[in-house]
């Protein structure tokens, strides 16, 4: 808890208690969170945005957020600005991994606990944020191999690969691709022939799925996506160049997102491997947790599946994001 909030806490009681308010209501000040979100860049961010606002609401904390559009200067100034206003907590999903210190170091300045959502930072100092919430990338894209590896068992190959990575220089877009690498790698079969960004926009996916296949074509056996949203519009753009996504060209992806349960019943995606954005009340719990000076984990992993094109109507009536 902060200097101020201790001090704002002292006086106030001792004017309820001048004021005949019993201490109980001052005691439930609303904790203030000031939360800076990567952007709106696919629908699993969408889903995460709305997951924390509206548990927000429902734990009764004053929400500050702020959309950062994808720049990492603007989840800085955001958070300069959580510190200026003393907010009791800051949490952020880092767009990338590097280049925090120094801003988590004007925080722990200011006596203000950080939690990481979603993503993690590469500092060395890991008391510059009390925990970090979220997915294991590294094992989403182990799974994304073991079933690719799995469903090309009887190829003798060669099984080219194209990928569309995530936004560079973040944790799942380099966690993702060294997972995936770490099965593939198993069978020489298996080649990625061309990997670039598509920042993990259905748009950047079309548009770098269709230089692929000019300069590729039909040698392209399999596409790995690092989400849906990508992997969605590759489709469009493997449709516009003739082929047959799922079919022709074999789509692996990751997120899990209504989207590409769509796709998946549709026939055009194989399988997509869940990444799940209902962090909200996880965030919540935390952030009341360590405003009242409890401790927490310093790692808390979501548990994920992975759905194949063949489950994909079955489970699409009960999916929450
Ligand atoms: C993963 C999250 C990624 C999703 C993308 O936890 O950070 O960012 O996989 C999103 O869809 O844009």
């Amino acid at each position: 808890m902060t200097v101020q909030r201790r001090t704002l806490l002292a006086s106030a009681a001792a004017a309820a208690l001048a004021g005949g308010l019993p201490l109980a209501a001052m005691a439930q000040k609303k904790i203030v969170l000031g939360f800076s979100q990567v952007g709106a860049e696919s629908e699993w961010r969408t889903a995460n945005t709305e997951s924390i606002k509206s548990a927000a609401k429902d734990a009764g904390i004053d929400l500050k957020f702020s959309d950062a559009q994808q720049k990492q200067e603007n989840q800085i100034k955001a958070i300069r600005s959580f510190i200026a206003q003393k907010v009791d907590v800051i949490a952020f999903s880092p767009v990338v991994e590097s280049g925090w210190d120094t801003v988590l170091l004007e925080a722990k300045a200011a006596k203000i606990p950080v939690i990481l959502s979603d993503r993690a930072v590469d500092s060395k100092d890991t008391s510059l944020y009390v925990t970090f919430m979220g997915s294991d990338f590294t094992e989403e894209g182990r799974k994304a191999g073991r079933w690719l590896v799995e469903k090309e068992k009887n190829e003798k190959g060669p099984v080219n690969i194209v990928e569309l990575q995530g936004t560079v220089g973040s944790a799942p877009a380099i966690d993702r691709k060294k997972g995936f690498e770490e099965i593939i790698k198993s069978d020489p079969k298996f080649k990625i022939i061309r990997s670039q960004t598509g920042d993990f926009t259905r748009a950047k996916g079309k548009e770098v799925m269709e230089a692929f296949l000019k300069a590729e074509g039909k040698k392209i056996n399999v596409l790995f996506a690092h989400n849906d949203d990508m992997a969605i519009g590759a489709i469009q753009a493997i449709e516009e160049a003739g082929l047959k996504p799922a079919k022709d060209i074999i789509i692996v992806s990751i997120d899990g997102v209504k989207g590409a349960f769509e796709a998946m019943i549709a026939g055009k995606l194989n399988v997509s491997v869940e990444c799940s954005p209902l962090l909200g009340p996880q965030l919540m719990s935390a952030a009341k947790d360590v405003v009242a000076g409890k401790s927490v984990p310093k790692r808390i992993v979501t548990t994920e599946g992975i759905f194949p094109m063949e489950v994909a109507a079955k489970e699409f009536p009960s999916r929450k994001y």
